[in-house]
């Protein structure tokens, strides 16, 4: 199928892979076609890089992750197997509008933010890089829910990306485990003996992530949950109908849908069953694998890094131990030292609420072999340590974060600062017994996906004037400098800037009804809504310039559209209050024919990584305005950074190497440090004093409470202004007055063109390091110990010439 065209190949997958005829074709249709005709062109070197993996006895790395947001499928695959031209000239030659086809595509959001768009970055880095791996994880039903506004309020409806064909996956059916849950253990033989009371068949689905160039593609392995038996025919027989199809429906629940809790713990059973399930089917496949090519057991670490993608599979630890020692009869000591020699974990939050910690009486009913062996293990790391201060256990709960540590040879930091924290807080007594243990890997994204293939304008600038290098290589960056003083380069550079605005107002208008000024600043928050994240901050300054310029509307104001995107978790209250509040004031301020020429407000409902890809090109200011040492890392301020929008933000996470590498003239700082943070909290009444200080922000808070975007309920946000003159933990009132002179400076700078565009092509040209390729090196380096494979595809892949 690859040695014909493109436009013949989706004619043939039109007709015979769909049997549907082109003159009745729909543009699903069409996408489907197209999509077969593009994996036709992976396929071969999917299989070229598993049998190179195979022959040079390769280590692999093993991602085990709850959460892929890998976004749309077939952009990435023409992109980086570089059909674009062939595959624009053959959709118009059918007559197609080929932006049409492509954003057909439903987005697979089987992730809730950051922690599961690292993951799918992660793996598009690995294949890029040519390094062995599998991403595992969950193929769910729904992925994260849809949401849509009702009067200002979030309602939530499912996600059912799978009710389409999904064009890009295999099914194995000769990949297929029954995981068990339950029952109890006896001793048989002198030896413990799990008898699992229910069980459940985890069916493997592949899906190929193909690197830049097609070189290598590695495996996004998701699992399915299905019913051991089917249908319950003699049930059906004797006329229960519903009941014949009970235990179908009973298994399937396991991978019906993703939880939408984004760094909150819920410490719900049907989550603890979807964390065993999707970590011991992976684990059965992965020593089947070592077992199939051959070599002692004890070797397995030399062949298989597992990476625990947060604590979500942490209970790989005791799997791997009872695999090792209760089923192949390794004694416990060496099983332990084995399976940690294979696995490591990386820690994404500090935040209490987000440490797992699983009731013992949970632990036990569902998996009592793993509370012994968890047991176990305690005992064993506890007889190491002289003081025996940490333990895996306490108050009836395990700690899957000290468990996570105990069993990983690495544990790892998502940034410096954050690294830094890990050290001195949650786990500062493990460090101090394992002070080799904990590294840093900052985190990064794929420059193909959130450079090459979302902002074409400006990466067509940057190949024209560094050539084609930086998109596997992305510090060639570096090479801009010289560029920075050049006036062509710098109108170049406003000017896709400027293209990337005015189709965003074009789509905003004509997708929400709302028009925006292509030469106002647009300055954009988008991600999970969480106080942390000061979405409220975002709002509360948007008020208080509001009054501002309605104070004086002959000012010479900086044209501003703020946006925000980002989902609630259904059961965070005041989340989906602040965007019930941030809706109201949109509705507000939008209509005041007083002030709209200078501010506009505008939510957009749905975010997702399609979402993402739009805003982000067209972006001239990032909010990255956390309350210091609550954001892990952060990864949406290093693809705003890349694509020119310059940062307001705080000290947390990444910023502060975006910070450092931008260059602080570049970033627009404000706000406590962590240190600070805690210095400040413990002040009694600091918020009262704050808005005492600070006639802006006590004005604005008037304002909410008055009713002023709340007419006909003039105390619904008594709840919200309660909070933040009173505990306001997450401290928005003491930081406000900062913001707001930080905006101020960016208003300046912004209304001085030539400092801007500058200021835009720095991020740029500076934000090289922040590609996932340079963080998977790390990795490779400091916790895998694994070396990139060649396929033999190397050469064949070069384009001509
Ligand atoms: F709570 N992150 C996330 F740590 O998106 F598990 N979801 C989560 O459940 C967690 C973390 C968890 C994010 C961090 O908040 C963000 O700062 C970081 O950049 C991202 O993970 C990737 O490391």
């Amino acid at each position: 199928m690859t040695d014909v065209d493109l436009r013949t190949s989706i004619l043939r997958h039109l007709t015979y892979s769909l049997g549907s005829d082109a003159d009745h074709a729909t543009q699903h249709d069409w996408r489907i076609a197209l999509s077969l005709a593009v994996r036709d062109r992976l396929i071969e070197n999917w299989h070229a890089a598993s049998r190179a993996t195979r022959a040079v006895g390769a280590k692999r790395v093993y991602y085990l992750s709850m959460e892929f947001l890998i976004g749309r499928l077939l952009e990435d695959a023409i992109v980086n197997l570089r059909l674009e031209d062939e595959a624009q000239q053959a959709l118009t030659g059918l007559g197609l509008d080929p932006v049409a086809v492509i954003q057909d595509e439903p987005d697979a959001a089987l992730g809730n933010g950051g922690l599961g768009r690292l993951a799918a970055c992660f793996m598009e880095s690995l294949s890029t890089l040519g390094v062995p791996a599998f991403g595992y994880g969950i193929r769910y039903e729904h992925g994260l829910f849809r949401q849509s506004f009702e009067e200002g309020r979030q309602i939530e409806t499912a996600e059912d990306w799978l009710t389409q064909y999904h064009a890009w996956e295999f099914e194995r059916r000769d990949v297929r485990f029954k995981m068990c849950f339950g029952g109890e253990v006896v001793e048989e033989g002198g030896k413990p003996v799990w008898h699992g009371q229910e069980a459940v068949m985890a069916q493997a689905y592949d899906t190929p992530v193909i690197g830049w160039r097609g070189r290598w593609a590695n495996t996004l392995r998701l699992w399915s949950a299905q019913p051991l038996h089917g249908f319950d025919l003699d049930r059906f027989n004797r006329g229960e109908y519903a009941a014949a199809a009970e235990p179908e429906a009973l298994a399937r629940t396991i991978s019906r849908v993703l939880y939408p809790d984004d760094t909150t713990e819920q410490g719900k059973e049907l989550r603890l069953k979807q964390e065993y399930f999707f970590t011991a089917a992976s684990l059965r496949d992965i020593l089947r694998r070592f077992e199939a090519e051959g070599g002692a057991l004890t070797d397995l670490p030399k062949r298989a890094a597992i990476q625990l993608n947060d604590t979500h599979p942490a209970i790989a630890g005791p799997e791997l131990v009872r695999l090792l020692h209760d089923e192949r009869e390794m004694p416990l000591d060496q099983a332990i030292a084995t399976a940690r020699g294979c696995l490591s974990y990386t820690n994404h939050t500090l935040m209490p609420e987000a440490l797992e910690r699983w009731s013992e009486d949970l632990m036990t009913s569902l998996l009592p072999r793993h509370m012994q062996l968890i047991e176990r293990i305690d005992a064993a790391h506890a007889a190491e340590q002289p003081s025996r201060s940490v333990s895996l256990t306490g108050d009836g709960e395990v700690r899957m974060g000290e468990l996570a540590f105990v069993m990983a040879h690495k544990v790892n930091g998502v940034s410096a600062l954050h690294t830094d924290l890990m050290k001195k807080t949650v786990f500062a007594e493990l460090h101090r017994l394992h002070p080799d243990r904990i590294v840093n890997e900052t985190n990064g994204v794929t420059p193909r996906r959130w450079l090459l293939s979302a902002n074409p304008r400006l990466s067509g600038l940057i190949t024209r004037t560094i050539g084609e290098g930086w998109v596997d290589d992305l510090e060639q960056l570096e090479r801009l400098e010289p560029s920075l003083t050049d006036p062509a380069f710098l109108d170049a550079y406003a000017a896709a800037k400027r293209a990337n605005k005015a189709d965003l107002a074009d789509w905003l208008a004509a997708e929400h009804g709302v028009q925006v000024d292509p030469d106002a600043m647009f300055d954009v928050q988008i991600k999970r809504i969480h106080e942390y994240k000061r979405q409220h901050l975002n709002i509360l300054e948007a008020i208080a310039l509001w009054r501002d310029i309605k104070a004086n509307p002959q000012g010479n104001w900086v044209p501003r559209v703020k946006i925000f995107a980002g989902k609630a978790a259904p059961g965070y209250f005041f989340a989906k209050e602040i965007i019930r509040l941030i809706n109201d004031v949109a509705a507000v301020i939008n209509s005041d024919p007083e002030t709209n020429r200078y501010l506009k407000v505008i939510f957009l409902p749905n975010y997702n990584v399609s979402l993402a890809e739009r805003l982000i090109p067209a972006s001239d200011l990032s909010e990255q305005i956390s309350t210091a040492g609550k954001e892990a890392s952060g990864t949406g301020n290093m693809k705003f950074a890349l694509n020119g929008a310059p940062t307001i933000g705080t000290l947390d996470g990444a910023n502060v190497e975006i910070r450092d590498r931008v260059g602080a003239r570049n970033f627009f700082l404000f706000g406590m440090t962590a240190d600070e943070v805690e210095a400040r909290r413990a002040v009694p009444e600091h918020a009262a004093q704050a808005i005492a200080a600070d006639p802006r922000l006590s004005g604005a808070l008037m304002e909410i409470s008055r009713g002023t975007f709340s007419r006909r309920d003039r105390h619904r946000y008594r709840g919200v202004v309660a909070n933040l003159s009173g505990a306001d933990y997450f401290l928005v009132c003491s930081d406000f007055t900062a913001y707001w002179d930080a905006q101020r400076r960016a208003d300046a700078a912004f209304a001085d063109a030539d400092a801007w565009r500058r200021m835009a092509a720095c991020n740029t040209a500076r934000s090289g390091w922040f590609s996932s390729d340079r963080t998977i090196r790390g990795y490779m380096a400091d916790i895998w110990d694994v070396v990139a494979v060649r396929s033999g595809l190397d050469e064949a892949m070069q384009p001509p010439g």
